[in-house]
């Protein structure tokens, strides 16, 4: 089927992002910006995926602008700072039910610009909605712990404090939610949010924006607490190289974590930092095989691979190694592959060209090192296809310590492996650089409970009997290693957007020093 035969595009104007060109800093209220327009090196083409037609032009922030933005945001961080939290959170209340009117349209804009499947489109946008709901009830939350001081008429205790203008640099696979994730938290910790999305998916930040500031602006707040730039690495840097942004918050590569983890670390700043993922899946030879399937399918083909918390690797007992590996066969060879805005499509396009390279470079250096491709892994062409970056989604057997089995490729490749003792299934699965998600298929409550112990997983995130992908956003998300160690989203993530400060109150006549010191004058 041809993308066009389905694609109703009125979602676009709806959200204000079709067919126009959009300054680089957009606050929401601006339509054209005469100073640049489509020619300018600076701007950036948002095109889909689907059909790789373009759907508008965004300019990128130049230096001036970026001050501009930080100055607008320092202005609304000192007005932000004294509202109430529990009014933030109201603030943050009604954002959630604007996302809830806009829910249908996001989704659909988040599945045209990036090409995951509308049905995920939207299930995004729900993310930004519960972490909405949960940011309303943190703002009441923001506990410090009062301690009982070693001195008489002393009272000691801690309270959290804004820390100021935080910065999200975010990826073009979660385009809106994991913005949401940081901003919501931050604003009822009293931070005001300067965001630059993906330079993939800049028209997903506009709506945003525009959904935002329609909220800010009936309650006579300024837009500065909101803001969105726009650009590549040279953007970012704008941030990681500023000491008026005390946190970095960035989701990306390795390679990107690494140089903004470096830059900000040398000024002193602080970082939260959500990198890639390298999950795998151990399945037992006393796992529910039909429940292992459909996470197995849905963790490592579903948005074509390019989740962090994708499934990449699966670690297979040999009881039921052949079993698994021909239901997975069978499973794929039924996944329809088309447009995502098509509701019978499970699997969309990769986001661009370099993307299906990457997978095609992928499988040929695993060929190289004695792996095999078992189903899939080509380039699909032909009715239906042209212009976008369809693949179909590869099985392959592999050994752990391939180079290329080593590292992420944003793709939909599942490498299987086998394992005879528990012991070694979770070596292997740790036997890698990067920590983010795992999960063990059982029924054997000992070997769930040994991969969940301290021996167990090494990843942030260690699930039994669901898949790696799809987390709720009520726990705290994030890994370690290579993962950058951070955690965004639920539980008490809250805290890396504030700076806690320890207050000791003397309300007695005399003096006494801690750890019983005499200093008399
Ligand atoms: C990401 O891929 O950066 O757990 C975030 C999940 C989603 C979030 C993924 N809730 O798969």
């Amino acid at each position: 089927m041809a993308p066009e035969t389905h694609a109703d595009l009125s979602f676009l104007s709806r959200l204000g992002v079709k067919g126009v060109h959009i300054p680089g800093t957009s606050t929401g209220r601006h339509s054209l910006d005469p100073a640049t327009g489509p020619t300018d090196p600076a701007t950036l083409r948002s095109t889909t995926p689907v059909d790789g037609s373009l759907i508008a032009t965004v300019s990128s922030t130049n230096r001036a602008q970026y001050d501009e933005v930080v100055e607008r945001a320092q202005e609304a961080f000192r007005i932000w700072r004294e509202v109430p939290a529990p009014r933030r959170g109201e603030i943050v209340r009604q954002i959630g039910d604007e996302l809830r009117a806009h829910k249908e349209d996001l989704g659909r804009l988040v599945a045209y610009e990036m090409g995951k499947i509308v049905e995920e489109g939207k299930g995004e946008v729900q993310e930004m909605i519960d972490i909405c709901d949960f940011a309303v009830g943190q703002s009441r939350m923001l506990y410090g712990k009062t301690m009982p001081s070693e001195r008489p008429e002393h009272r000691l205790y801690e309270q959290w404090h804004p820390l100021g203008p935080v910065g999200v640099i975010t990826a073009f696979n979660f385009p809106v939610a994991v913005w949401a994730w940081n901003a919501m938290i931050a604003a009822v910790c009293g931070d005001v949010v300067i965001w630059k999305p993906s330079e993939k998916t800049p028209l997903c930040a506009v709506a945003v924006q525009r959904i935002v500031a329609r909220v800010l602006e009936r309650n006579d707040l300024p837009e500065g607490i909101f803001s969105v730039i726009q650009g590549g690495r040279e953007v970012g840097e704008f941030l990681s190289t500023d000491d008026r942004i005390p946190l970095v918050s960035a989701t990306g590569s390795i390679r990107m974590g690494r140089e903004v983890g470096r830059t900000v670390a040398g000024r002193l700043g602080r970082t939260l930092l959500e990198l890639g993922g390298n999950n795998a899946i151990i399945v037992s030879d006393r796992a529910d095989l039909d429940l292992a399937v459909r996470a197995i399918v849905f963790g490592a083909a579903g948005t074509a691979g390019q989740r962090c918390t994708t499934t990449r690797r699966l670690i297979v007992h040999e009881a039921v190694f052949d079993e698994l590996k021909e239901r997975l066969i069978r499973a794929y060879s039924g996944l329809r592959i088309g447009s995502p805005l098509d509701p019978e499509t499970l699997v969309g396009p990769l986001v661009d060209a370099e993307a299906a390279n990457a997978m095609q470079a992928a499988l040929a250096d695993l060929r190289e090192a004695g792996g095999e491709v078992l189903f899939g892994g080509e380039v699909l062409e032909g009715d239906g296809y042209e212009g976008g970056n369809y693949v179909r989604p590869a099985i392959c057997l592999a050994e752990n310590h391939y180079p290329i089995v080593q590292e992420e490729t944003f793709a939909p490749i599942l490498y299987l492996m086998k394992y005879t003792e528990l012991d070694e299934a979770i070596a292997l699965q740790n036997g890698v650089r990067q920590g983010l998600s795992s999960s063990i298929f059982t029924n054997d409550v000992r070997e769930a409970e040994a991969f969940l112990s301290a021996q167990g997983s090494d990843c942030g995130i260690a699930n039994v009997n669901i898949g790696t992908s799809g987390a709720e956003i009520g726990g705290a998300f994030g890994g370690e290693k290579e993962t950058g160690g951070g955690r965004e989203s639920g539980s008490d993530s809250w805290k890396a957007y504030m700076r806690r400060q320890t207050n000791t109150i003397n309300w007695g006549r005399t003096l006494p020093l801690a750890q019983g010191i005499e200093f008399d004058v």
